[in-house]
């Protein structure tokens, strides 16, 4: 195939868009693909529809070079990277419809020699579906050159960047690279090549798909072990902090940090395409998944024994919203669910939640009577209750003097 010099970048979210952009200030022609025609218009001004820092500069500025662009409509071009989203369906197994689509939407524009790489999160064997998708869509084409029919290579390639930490972790971190073929793999290699200055490692597509989701497993495991410690340590009356500091002197001990359960679109949603897929073989981690989704119920009942203390119509502050530190996103947020919940446990308290990251309550809350979004300082001089959920800089610098006189739930264990 030809040296790759324009790529699509489709689905312009948290990945693909950081990646489009990337690519773009490394010198290649990048073109975004979005469905949503306001985000494509936002960023064809230069602009970024989300929280991400330096994603601005990159966007702006490649936009401006001219070296990217965004549209609806997926044109021809040498590479193309699929960055759209894989949730998960209510029996907990992958919705691929989206690859589907975006697949659909690129398949009339292959002549054959392009490389096609899918970096969603996806279960084993979705990027063989992928290419087989396609086949069946351009039967004019094949994978590997038989009948002598033009190839589309295929390749998988998962990204692992942190939120908040993308515009660094895309360059710095290694990534690994699968194909349906040898010859994929290494077209894939020389395209990270252009602007990752971690280690590239090639392997097969199945391989690099289970890569992913271990990393997210091994993660949620362990989160889960320092959830439950949480719970067990309330159990005996010790401070679970302190005994996490101290378990972790140890040379070969390295617990994470308990919570108000596990939120994001990756570490609570991606074990369960390895339950899914080995279902008996994998208990442990379908038990980690349960254990961190049944966290924020149990900060629930931490928080109606507050209101016992305090009377029915106590006055809660919620501090944050988003599913960790520091960051804007919301999705799959337990502090969310933990102020809707509250909402409908406690009917008689005010909720008063102060986000620092966002302006206006989601909809999931908006609608809620006795739940309001408020200034930190407002929220916390009118509670009763402070309930901590986020651990964002503004809740650790504030003054813990304004919490005195008042009962406080710290689910992240910052204020100890
Ligand atoms: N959390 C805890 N305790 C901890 C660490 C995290 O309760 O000690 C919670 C966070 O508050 C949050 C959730 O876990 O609700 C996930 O946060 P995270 O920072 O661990 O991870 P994500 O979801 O932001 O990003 C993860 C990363 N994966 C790993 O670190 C293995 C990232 O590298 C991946 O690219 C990303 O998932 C993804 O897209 O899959």
């Amino acid at each position: 195939m030809n040296t790759i010099r324009k790529v699509a970048v489709i689905g312009l979210g948290y990945i693909g868009l950081p990646t489009a952009a990337i690519l773009a200030t490394n010198g290649l022609e990048v073109i975004g693909v979005d469905v949503k025609q306001d985000n494509v218009d936002a960023i064809n001004r230069g602009e970024v529809p989300f929280v991400e820092p330096d994603l601005n500069i990159h966007v702006a500025g490649s936009v401006s070079m001219g070296s990217l662009t965004a549209t609806t409509v997926t044109p021809a071009a040498d590479a193309f990277i699929l960055a759209v989203p894989t949730p998960f369906n209510p029996d907990k197994t992958a919705d691929l419809s989206y690859i589907e689509a975006a697949a659909r939407g690129l398949a009339p524009r292959l002549v054959g020699g392009e490389l096609v790489i899918l970096e969603s999160t996806s279960p084993p064997g979705t990027t063989q579906h992928l290419a087989d998708y396609l086949i069946g869509l351009r039967p004019d084409l094949s994978l590997d050159g038989a009948d002598n029919k033009p190839i589309v290579h295929v390749a998988h390639c998962p990204e692992r960047v942190l939120p908040g930490r993308v515009m660094i972790e895309l360059v710095t971190n290694d990534r690994i690279v699968g194909g349906i073929t040898d010859e994929a793999t290494e077209l894939a290699r020389q395209l990270y090549q252009v602007f990752c200055q971690g280690d590239i490692h090639l392997t097969d597509a199945a391989t690099a798909e289970m890569a992913k989701l271990v990393e997210n497993a091994y993660r949620d495991v362990n989160i889960a072990f320092a959830n439950e410690l949480s719970m067990v340590s309330e159990k005996v009356g010790i401070d679970v902090w302190e005994l996490i500091e101290l378990a972790n002197h140890h040379p070969r001990v390295n617990i994470l940090q308990p919570g108000p359960g596990v939120g994001g679109h990756c570490i609570a949603v991606d074990p369960w395409f390895i339950v899914s897929a080995a279902p008996n073989e994998s208990k442990l981690i379908r038990q980690a998944r349960e254990t961190n989704d049944a966290k924020p119920a149990w900060v629930i009942d931490q928080v109606k024994l507050a209101v016992k203390q305090v009377g029915d119509t106590a006055t809660v502050a919620a501090l944050g919203l988003a599913f960790k530190a520091n960051i804007d996103d919301l999705r799959e947020s337990p502090a969310v669910s933990i102020v809707r919940q509250l909402n409908i446990d406690l009917p008689e308290c005010a909720v008063l939640v102060a986000e620092p990251h966002v302006s206006e309550l989601p909809e999931t809350l908006s609608s809620l009577t006795n739940v309001a979004l408020k200034d930190l300082g407002t929220a916390v001089a009118e509670a009763d209750i402070v309930l901590l959920l986020v651990d964002h800089d503004e809740f650790k610098e504030m003054d813990k003097s304004v919490l005195d006189g008042k009962v406080v739930v710290d689910t992240r264990g910052i204020w100890r």
